[in-house]
């Protein structure tokens, strides 16, 4: 069965906005993941290590019959073909795809936690995702409006409003 799936983009390194659209393009191209939806593009500042560029921020919808963990490697694998060197926690890269939301589901393995761990506390991961689904409920029931009117669009700045951006 096919499930909606959010993804967060990211990128701060090596030119982030085109970073991002490529992303885009070599998910929509994928056999296995169709985009059915795409934020705007906003600039975000850095959260995590201090001295590092501002980040290129981002969030699609896709659809996919993939697993939560085969879509963990489908994403990983475009991170490494788009020139991800895995080094510093929070530090500087030029693509990062985290899976936000599965479907409704809850997922706590060694490799995989979704809902993201960190999504209640990154504007720059809610603040796109609401542009893309505006009445969407997390699986323990919090409307996402209410979390974005919680933590505000501080440090954000819509770049770019129309798919694909570029
Ligand atoms: N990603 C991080 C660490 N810090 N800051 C912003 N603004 N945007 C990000 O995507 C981001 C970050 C690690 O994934
Ligand atoms: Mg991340
Ligand atoms: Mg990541």
């Amino acid at each position: 069965m096919a499930e909606t799936v959010y993804v967060a983009l990211g990128s701060n390194l090596e030119q982030p906005e085109l970073q991002l659209q490529r992303a885009v393009d070599t998910i929509d191209s994928s056999p296995q993941m169709t985009v059915c939806g795409c934020s705007r593009l906003y600039r975000s500042d850095p959260v995590g290590p201090p001295g590092q560029p501002d980040y290129c921020n981002a969030v699609v919808a896709i659809t996919t019959t993939l697993t939560p963990l085969q879509l963990l490697d489908a994403l990983q694998s475009i991170e490494n073909s788009h020139g991800r060197v895995r080094s510093v926690r929070w530090g500087p890269r030029t693509l990062d795809l985290d899976i936000i939301l599965f479907g409704n589901q809850r997922i706590e393995s060694q490799r995989l936690t979704i809902p993201h761990y960190q999504m209640q506390v990154r504007n720059f991961v809610l603040c796109p995702l609401l542009d893309v689904a505006p009445d969407l409920e997390l699986p323990d029931g919090t409307a996402l409006q209410a979390m974005v009117d919680k933590l505000g669009y501080r440090g954000l700045r819509v770049i770019a409003e129309n798919y694909p951006w570029i």
